[in-house]
């Protein structure tokens, strides 16, 4: 694997890969959190072959920090006492972020009345469990007729989103952007990755809320700043389409197109 290790130290490193749609969501929290980091561009797919790394081909260095062997994954030493910290899973990162970081300076992401909070965390634990998967497993089916299937229970996860997203939005929860948007917005940005191979459009023209909601979401500073193409200049959308061919054509290795396939 040709990453290389980084040095921890008492600043947060940031193990991530430009195209990972979880790292997203922890890059776009660190951002809205203002928070100083270090970004590791984490290398796991071999650049020869196109096959992503298995488990067992990742450096030492990796698993030690994160036994999984996936971005995000956070590491930093703690002031007190010369400890590493090491957190992964990215909506446990961003919670992780959330209890790090909200004072006078760094805003909550989280609403602060218990119920609201309690089901911006349902949200993002349904969208987790029930789109993210849809959308890997559509790419990864080949039968045409599986796919039309997985295709018709992904826009009825649109339509759950549209009946769950604040009235008035403008983010998910309302007013304030929130981990729910944090959480919800890498899939939209990958939108047109679902036209280009499989013909759906994200969101469905009738979820207009959903729609005003990524139009919004899309234009969040930390939203745009989190799009890193892997090379200066690069098209960050043309790279990823690219990166996605190998989802797309059955061949991908990776631990999310077998675990959702
Ligand atoms: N459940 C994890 C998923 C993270 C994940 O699957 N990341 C991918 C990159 S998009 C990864 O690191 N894959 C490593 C592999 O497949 O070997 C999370 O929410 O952080």
């Amino acid at each position: 694997m040709a990453s290389t290790a980084p040095k921890i130290g008492k600043e947060l490193t940031f193990l991530c890969s430009w195209f990972c749609p979880f790292a997203q969501r922890t890059y776009i929290a660190l951002l809205e959190k203002k928070l100083k980091f270090n970004y590791h561009e984490v290398s796991l797919r071999n650049p020869q072959t196109g096959l992503w790394y298995p488990l067992t081909e990742k450096p030492k260095w990796f698993t030690d920090l994160n036994p999984l062997g996936k971005v995000p994954t956070l590491a930093y030493e703690s002031e007190a006492e010369p400890q590493l910290h090491t957190v992964y899973e990215s909506l446990i990162c961003n919670e992780f972020l959330e209890d790090l970081a909200t004072n006078e300076e760094q805003p909550a992401l989280l609403p602060p009345h218990p119920a609201v909070k309690a089901r911006a965390r349902i949200i993002m634990d349904h969208f987790n469990t029930q789109f993210v998967p849809l959308f890997y497993r559509i790419l990864v089916r080949q039968d045409k007729q599986q796919q039309d299937e997985v295709g018709k229970e992904l826009i009825a996860q649109c339509k759950w989103l549209e009946d769950n997203i604040d009235s008035n939005g403008p983010y998910f929860m309302g007013e304030q952007f929130s981990l729910v948007d944090c959480a919800i917005v890498p899939w939209f940005v990958r939108g047109y990755i679902m036209e280009h191979f499989r013909g759906i459009h994200l969101p469905p023209n009738d979820c207009s809320k959903l729609s005003k909601w990524m139009e919004a979401a899309m234009k969040r500073p930390s939203v745009t700043a989190s799009f890193k193409p892997p090379e200066e200049g690069a098209s960050y959308k043309d790279k990823l389409l690219e990166h996605y061919i190998r989802y797309a054509d059955g061949t991908a290795n990776s631990t999310s197109a077998a675990a959702f396939k």
